[in-house]
């Protein structure tokens, strides 16, 4: 019996070497690993867990979540972060959605969790961020020799929900293939090693820190310094002990603007990664001149895992993506015609290779449609190959807004705000800010005669959304732009509201 994926966790794992290390001062040996893995996969198995039943976590990021997401893999059960800012309503959704068969949260939400789950006769377990819970209790007389599930390369290792531009959010399925080429892939394209060691300060619900840090991080045989949030600070200090960093762009933002931040903090270190959101040329730039290293930046997606890095040795250009990675081919399209664009043409991005997902979950049309005849996944971002091969994002064809690099969907967070009483309507716009890189905002158009004001809709949206998808200012206006066929003019407002957080 073979499991895709595990196997080679498995293979790469160095016994007695580290792999976590927690501010509190714990470390958890490869060794470790692969004993508490077994235990919850045994709990799991226990409770009636069989090979793709899900399983959706929301729990604070700790070493045992990190391990519990080694036990699905182990069990066979398919993984689904969620994250912990998500609202009740909004875990309601998936779970309604992707019918789990287990939900681990936080002990603090289990009650509330227990209702809306109730329904779907979805078993509720606790992980805290201590490391205590109802799961690790049901974990500790499990055998540490857990026999792992027989799992294929084209089996699904994980879903993960990202928001559409029309409707719901979709589940992204990715299989073990997926996972496993691009994590042995990103390993030897940025040479990590046994001798790595991570500081990891990404959420773990995301590909970003789940997949891109942790699988990497597991195939090399590294280990990380595991820390609850990102605080530059903390960041810094750990830099002398560590040998690389990976984050969005905010993180390299609020890492220059501490003065401790120089060539002597950084000179143990050997990479630093940037992705999820555009990297301004200007912080590539000022990072590059305060510490001597350029930082390399990649693109990725979660349906696609990731699709082109900056090289390792050559230039990393600020402002672009750098190269497709080794078996993934990027094109340029013209969006309205589909025609292949020759260098410098700047059409939308196209991408297929191993990495690329196997469609949403239980939405055969919502998938074809991603797709083109000749089996490429549409990105929905607009950009070009330059002469070179490098390749630049020049924008988004897909209404999106990245803050902090989290995806915003305006859709769901105009649909929040039309829903409110005196509202007409509202278009949802990413304006630049100097620390998310976007920041969300709403132009509210009023009913007339209404009393609404900032603090009022801002108020009514605090337990409809998560807080990062509220907006950072409400701008009322007496109506919005439109288009000759009716269409909200976004690119016009964007342009009107260009400067509101660079002049706050
Ligand atoms: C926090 N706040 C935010 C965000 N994060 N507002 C807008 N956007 C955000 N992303 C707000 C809080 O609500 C709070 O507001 C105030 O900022 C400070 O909160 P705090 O928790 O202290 O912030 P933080 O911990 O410093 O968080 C900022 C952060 C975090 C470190 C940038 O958002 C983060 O870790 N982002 C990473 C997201 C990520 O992993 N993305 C990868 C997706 P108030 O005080 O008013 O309540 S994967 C992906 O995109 C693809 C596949 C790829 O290519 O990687
Ligand atoms: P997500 O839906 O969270 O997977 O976000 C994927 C989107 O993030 C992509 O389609 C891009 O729009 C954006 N993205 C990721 N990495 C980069 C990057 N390095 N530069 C610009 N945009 C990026």
């Amino acid at each position: 019996m073979s499991n895709h994926l595990f196997d080679a966790i498995r293979t790469a794992a160095p016994g007695k070497a580290p792999f976590i290390r927690t501010k509190d001062g714990r470390t958890w040996t490869y060794n470790d690993t692969l004993t508490l893995s077994s235990r919850i996969a045994g709990a799991m198995q226990t409770l009636g867990i069989h090979p793709g039943d899900r399983v959706a976590v929301q729990v604070e990021k700790s070493a045992e979540a990190l391990i519990l997401y080694l036990a699905c893999l182990r069990s066979g059960a398919v993984y689904l972060p969620f994250n912990m800012a998500y609202t009740l309503a909004e875990l309601e959704y998936f779970i309604g959605d992707a019918e789990p068969r287990l939900v681990v949260v936080s002990s603090a939400a289990r009650e509330n969790v227990e209702k809306i789950a109730k329904p779907h006769y979805v078993i509720v377990e606790t992980l805290d961020a201590d490391g205590s819970g109802s799961l690790l209790d049901l974990a500790r007389d499990e055998p540490a020799n857990f026999v792992d599930a027989s799992r294929s390369a084209d089996d699904l290792a994980a879903i993960l929900y990202t928001s559409g531009t029309t409707g719901r959010s979709k589940g992204a399925m990715l299989t073990q293939a997926n996972l496993l080429s691009n994590a042995i892939m990103l390993r030897d394209y940025w040479r990590v090693t046994a001798e790595d060691r991570l500081i990891h300060a990404l959420p773990i619900f995301h590909t970003h820190g789940l997949f891109v840090a942790t699988n990497v991080t597991l195939l090399a045989g590294a280990s990380m310094f595991l820390l609850p949030k990102f605080d530059p600070d903390e960041v810094i200090s750990l830099m002398p002990l560590a040998t690389m960093l990976m984050g969005v762009p905010t993180f390299y933002v609020r890492l220059l603007q501490s003065p401790r931040l120089d060539s002597q903090a950084v000179a143990n270190m050997r990479l630093f990664v940037s992705g999820s959101a555009p990297l301004l040329a200007e912080t590539h730039v000022e990072f590059e001149n305060r510490t001597g290293h350029a930082i390399l930046e990649r693109y990725g997606m979660t349906e696609t895992n990731m699709n082109t890095s900056n090289p390792y040795d050559g230039d990393r250009i600020a402002g672009t993506v750098g190269f497709p990675l080794p078996g993934v081919t990027v094109r340029v399209t013209d969006p309205g015609t589909g025609a292949i664009l020759f260098p410098e043409e700047t059409g939308m991005i196209e991408i297929k290779g191993p990495n690329v997902f196997k469609g949403y979950w239980r939405a055969p049309e919502r998938t074809a449609a991603e797709f083109t005849a000749d089996g490429f996944f549409t990105s929905g971002d607009l950009g070009k190959i330059d002469r070179r091969g490098y390749v630049h994002i020049v924008g988004r064809s897909k209404d999106l807004v990245i803050s902090g690099g989290y995806n915003i969907y305006p859709k769901e967070v105009e649909g929040e705000i039309d829903q409110l009483e005196g509202v007409a309507e509202s278009a949802v716009i990413g304006v630049p800010h100097p620390i998310f890189g976007e920041g969300v905002t709403a132009i509210v158009v009023p009913k007339p005669e209404s009393a609404l004001d900032e603090e009022a809709i801002l108020s009514a949206l605090k337990h409809r959304l998560a807080r990062y998808k509220q907006p950072k200012r409400i701008i009322f206006a007496e109506d919005l732009p439109r288009n000759t066929m009716g269409k909200v003019q976004k690119n016009v407002l964007r342009k009107q509201y260009a400067d509101l957080y660079v002049r706050a």
